[in-house]
């Protein structure tokens, strides 16, 4: 079964100037939670007191969702993970040799440290879901990730996690999630393991939710997700399209609770004090807004005309903006939204002209408005 990971609030806060006090995490891991997210990953509880104490506070919640913590190779970090009472627990480690070089470790020193975390945690709690990322693992030799993930496998890992650290991956090139996962699967079944892949994509190239449907088509059975697509540089996949994805193209059986996602933007926007894009997919203002004449007057009568996704899963209406695109269709509607059903050709064509001018200065007329520029016109028809 497909389950998804939320990481808003650890690589999520990793956006450069986004902090979420310990009482706003507690607000949107329980919104997470009652959306059906199965994995929260809370936090690196050894970064801060602040991030410790929500880790620890929000794995005492009880919630439906296993609720994780992040933490490098190293006893002391799994030691304060565990001591928070999480769920699951995602250890990395880098495996390149670069990277290693750096670290001055050989592969098998750093295997050796890997499986010696990943027994202890396993060894201190047996119910423990234990992940394994090999940091930037698309961009290390093949041989090294097989290895590490390997023994990581056989000292108690539940889930190897394929992150596109830097967001490399190109659907359909060599350099692919879908064949990236598939062989790692067959490699490791070959050797009788059989743990569940996770994929952490990056969106440098705008391509994370192609890459992580790519993985999922490919058998991977986690996806990591942020509201917003916050995290480091262009962030990673974002939940909201995701999970409408899944539901509406894939037919995943879940029952999320989509209407809440709205909800979810909001408060994480608020707080990370980034805006929602207007275009973003699902969440944005115009995601189900229609504004040029010819759009809207087909969209009135069947939205499907011009969208391909039901607003209605996220709780959302189509919508017409009125603005300098738009045509008497879209003004007939709109006037009937505020219950003016009785304005005659000539006020109406004054009205779309109104309408029209306010747009050429850049802003949409909404029904507010709307109200007052017929309110004007039909009290000054003559000026007009
Ligand atoms: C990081 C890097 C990471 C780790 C992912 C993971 C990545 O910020 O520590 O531990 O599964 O992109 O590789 O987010
Ligand atoms: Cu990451």
């Amino acid at each position: 079964m497909l389950r998804i990971l939320d990481s808003t609030l650890r690589e999520g806060e990793q956006t450069p100037g986004v902090y979420f006090d310990v009482h706003i995490k507690i607000a949107i891991a329980d919104l997470l939670d009652s959306i059906g997210i199965d994995i929260i990953e809370a936090g690196h509880p050894v970064v801060t007191e602040n991030i410790r104490q929500a880790v620890a506070g929000i794995a005492a919640r009880n919630l439906s969702a296993r609720v994780g913590a992040h933490a490098r190779s190293i006893e002391r970090d799994v030691d304060v993970a565990l001591e928070c009472g999480v769920g699951f627990l995602g250890i990395f480690y880098c495996v390149s040799d670069a990277r290693l070089s750096h670290h001055s470790q050989s592969l098998p020193q750093a295997i050796d440290r890997i499986s010696r975390v990943i027994r202890m945690a396993r060894g201190k709690r047996p119910d423990l879901l234990i992940r394994y990322t090999p940091e930037d693992a698309v961009r290390s030799p093949y041989a090294n990730v097989l290895t590490a993930a390997t023994e990581a496998v056989r000292a108690g890992a539940d889930i190897i996690s394929i992150a596109d650290t830097t967001g490399v991956m190109i659907p359909g090139s060599e350099r692919n999630m879908f064949d990236y996962v598939s062989r790692l699967k067959d490699d490791l079944a070959r050797r009788d393991l059989f743990p569940d892949i996770a994929v952490h994509c990056h969106n440098d190239r705008g391509l994370a939710l192609a890459n992580a449907l790519d993985a999922f088509r490919a058998g991977a059975s986690i996806i990591d997700a942020t509201v917003l697509g916050l995290g480091e540089r262009a962030g990673i996949v974002d939940l909201a399209t995701l999970l409408a994805v899944l539901a509406h193209d894939f037919r995943v059986d879940r029952q999320w609770n989509l209407v809440r996602i709205p909800e979810l933007y909001e408060l994480v926007s608020r707080y990370a004090r980034v805006p929602i894009p207007v275009n973003l997919p699902v969440t944005g203002k115009n995601a189900f807004t229609h504004c040029a004449g010819v759009h809207t007057q087909a969209a009135m009568k069947n939205p499907l005309h011009y969208q391909s996704l039901d607003p209605g899963v996220v709780g959302r209406h189509s919508e017409v903006s009125l603005d300098h695109m738009s045509g008497m269709a879209a003004l007939m509607h709109c006037l009937e939204q505020i219950g003016e059903m009785e304005v005659d050709d000539d006020l109406a064509g004054k009205v779309l002209k109104k309408v029209k001018e306010v747009g050429e200065t850049g802003r949409t007329v909404d029904l507010l408005e709307l109200r007052y520029i017929v309110k004007y016109l039909r009290e000054h028809r003559a000026a007009a």
